[in-house]
């Protein structure tokens, strides 16, 4: 039929096959495969039933996202689908894997569906700053009622087949051979003279589609999709479903959906999903790199960051062991683990039994010979450089000779730490951010003598934990800490010297769509961590003045954020909300007036625009030392790390849309006014004028 779409005919069923590695995206090949063989299979008198399944390892998981940038080609999606409905026989979706997007809406055209038991099933779009436009938004809600295909948009996440067939979406669950189900279902179908079912001649049901239903909605989405515009959209679109006819809410969903395609939203958005695919692509490493086994791990040090660590490789069946020299920080660390558990038993998403299993999974010991035997052994012990040369030193002597060491370091110097094993080919970096069981996002920092094998089995590994693994290089604080302190941080202390409150750098970072401000997050985080950094390391002595003065200054008080109810901001006994501190205004008036800096307004665009340029410029710096290997993986850092707004695509994509000269230009008066410390990076000078992008950079 094509060489991307199949059609065989077994007696009186037609089967259409997709097969297009790796996931089926519908691309225009795939199309007018589909096109032909639905036209072929109902015009052959011997068919009386069409199904339409997918070879490999999915259905179709959506429309091919790399033909978005271009205006989609014929046969395009609505006349496609609609041949598949208008079909004179009755046809049947057979699913598996994930069905997403535009393959669960070619699904919706069919007739009937089924589906094995472990496929999953979404409309993703809005993911992707777009709204289901191959018919989707009007056949779903046909198909299930307003209500819920609202809810199921809006919800994002795939559902699994059970869930599909309650909801209604699937007629028929599988329960075996994904071939053989599918032919059993069709012939019972025929059995019973199943005929043609149109889903856009179905009434949608509107109960409970009212105003008290949407406001709930609008206010969900503006707190989940904080910014987007895509939600609202698909608002828009459902309510067509229930006021037009089916023809004249396809027409409307063609423009709303063809709308959204090139909105600046979306194309962040679709940025931001293939560069999170980049991330495993490293240079001299490839599929063949040899993997270390990894099946038993320890974490030394039973903190926060150790137990939340240990939770990651529970979930998925890794056996864990936690080493503490102290047994009362031991058990308090277990038991902080089981609370985790028990809460999100409690909040009904994780079942007793897998809890049971998963704690039976973790195991804690006082003695370093635990981890003799261990593949890989992670320590997460407190910042401090001599306390983790002493532990690596020690630990090096215990465990088996092969095994990978790694450190949890957020800041340190690794290179250092590895020198003093005598294995530092096996010495990686594993930057986990806290919340470890709940946060995406894990550096994995490539020290100088770091071989492939071991950093192609963290990548790996990170897969295998359902991180998102991004490699960086060696350096103060490797990729996001280091752009967070040096750039952006860094800048919004030196603004509240010159003017700004904390509540209003708050302010407008949240508005920029930070999940939190800069401030609230130190209170958050804890202050005396960077207060030590800044005690220790020397950074505050050898960097231009001031260098973060008034966090110094706060940290001097004692005041270290939530914990201490008093950092940047004040907190209630038991709150997280941050109230006004008359303590922290009266301490950076002392600290401008001692620095001789005159206090005066800053405009909010200002403060949006420094604190953004600043981290920009650290990225580019960070690109040209080679510890990013591409903006991408800075971008995607950002988003997972830090709560970069997604739909902005991340601070190194956001500098190309402003365009580098500008971009750049700016930068140069920021120099001008404060110094050298917003000396441009060479990289985005070199750039800036020969009229280059960092995305064009990177291809290079
Ligand atoms: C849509 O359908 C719009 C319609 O309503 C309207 C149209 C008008 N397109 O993630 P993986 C590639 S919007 C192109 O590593 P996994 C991916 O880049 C779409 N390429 O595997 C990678 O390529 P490479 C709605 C795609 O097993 C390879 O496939 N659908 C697409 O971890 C493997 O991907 C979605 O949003 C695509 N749609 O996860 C689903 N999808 O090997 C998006 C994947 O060269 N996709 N690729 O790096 C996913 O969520 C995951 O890829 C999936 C597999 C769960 C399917």
């Amino acid at each position: 039929m094509s060489d991307v779409v199949n059609l065989d005919i077994v007696k009186e069923i037609a089967v259409v096959t997709v097969d297009d590695p790796p996931v089926n995206a519908i691309n225009q090949k795939i199309r007018a495969g589909l096109k032909k063989a639905f036209e072929t299979a109902n015009a052959e008198k011997e068919v009386e039933a069409i199904v339409l399944m997918c070879a490999g390892r999915t259905f179709m998981a959506g429309a091919d996202i790399k033909e978005f940038d271009e205006p989609i080609a014929e046969p395009g999606y609505h006349e496609v689908f609609s041949i598949i409905e208008n079909c004179s026989k009755p046809v049947v979706a057979a699913m598996h894997g994930t069905a997403l997007g535009g393959g669960l809406e070619a699904a919706l055209a069919c007739h009937y569906r089924c589906a094995i038991k472990d496929a999953r099933m979404g409309l993703p779009e809005v993911s992707l700053g777009i709204i289901p436009g191959a018919g989707g938004s009007q056949r779903l809600p046909r198909l299930i009622g307003a209500k819920a295909a609202l809810e199921f948009i809006l919800g994002i996440t795939p559902v699994g087949a059970k869930k599909a067939y309650e909801l209604g979406i699937l007629d028929h669950v599988i329960d075996g051979d994904l071939n053989e189900g599918a032919l059993n279902y069709v012939r019972s179908l025929l059995a019973d003279a199943a005929g043609p079912r149109k889903t856009s001649e179905l009434n949608v049901n509107t109960d409970g589609y009212d105003g008290e239903f949407l406001a709930e909605v609008r206010e969900r989405a503006g707190r989940l999709a904080r910014g987007q515009k895509a939600p609202e959209l698909v608002i828009e679109a459902v309510n067509n479903a229930v006021n037009l006819p089916f023809d004249e809410g396809i027409r409307e969903e063609k423009r709303i959906g063809g709308d959204a395609l090139v909105s600046d939203e979306a194309k962040a958005l679709r940025y931001i999903f293939f560069a999170e695919r980049q991330i495993g692509n490293i240079p001299n490493l490839s599929k063949d790199t040899a993997k270390i086994p990894i099946e038993d791990v320890a974490i030394l040090g039973s903190g926060t960051m150790g137990g939340g660590i240990a939770m990651n490789f529970a979930n998925v069946g890794i056996p864990v062991t936690i080493v503490d020299v102290s047994d009362e920080a031991l058990q308090r660390g277990l038991g902080v683990i089981e609370k985790n558990y028990q809460n999100t038993v409690s909040r009904g998403r994780l079942a007793q039994s897998q809890m049971a299993e998963r704690l039976s999974l973790i195991s804690g010991s006082t003695d370093y010979n635990a981890i003799a035997d261990k593949d890989l052994v992670i320590e997460a012990v407190f910042e401090d450089m001599e306390l983790k040369l002493r532990v690596f030193k020690e630990i090096d002597g215990i465990c088996k000779e092969d095994a990978i060491i790694a450190t949890n370091t957020s800041t340190l110097n690794i290179d250092e730490i590895a020198a003093v094993t005598s294995r530092p080919e096996k010495v990686v970096g594993l930057h986990f951010f806290s919340p470890a069981n709940v946060m995406k996002l894990l550096e994995i920092i490539r020290a100088e003598k770091t071989s492939p094998e071991v950093l192609a089995t963290c990548i790996n590994l990170s897969k295998r934990i359902k991180k998102v693994g991004v490699v960086a290089g060696v350096c103060f604080g490797f990729i996001g800490n280091r752009m967070m302190l040096e750039g952006c941080h860094r800048e919004a202390d030196q603004m509240l010297l010159e003017g700004a409150s904390p509540e209003q750098i708050d302010r407008v970072m949240y508005d920029f769509g930070f999940p939190m401000g800069p401030m609230a997050m130190h209170d958050m985080a804890g202050i005396d961590v960077m207060h030590s950094i800044l005690k220790t390391t020397g950074k505050k002595e050898s960097n231009p003045k001031p260098y973060f003065n008034v966090l110094y200054e706060v940290g001097n008080l004692g005041r270290f954020g939530q914990k201490t109810r008093a950092g940047f901001h004040r907190y209630e006994e038991g709150s997280r909300v941050p109230l006004h501190d008359p303590v922290t205004d009266q301490l950076i008036i002392q600290e401008a007036e001692k620095l001789g800096i005159t206090r005066g307004r800053i405009e909010d665009g200002e403060i949006e625009q420094r604190f953004t340029y600043a981290l920009i410029n650290e990225g580019a710096k960070i690109l040209e030392e080679g510890i990013a290997y591409r903006p991408g993986d800075i971008d995607v850092i950002w988003a997972y790390g830090y709560g970069f707004p997604r739909f902005r695509g991340g601070p190194m994509y956001m500098a190309d849309q402003i365009g580098l000269k500008n971009f750049y230009n700016s930068v140069i008066s920021y120099h001008d006014r404060f110094g050298d410390y917003w000396t441009p990076a060479p990289l985005l000078e070199q750039l800036a004028k020969n009229g280059k992008t960092f995305a064009e950079w990177s291809g290079a």
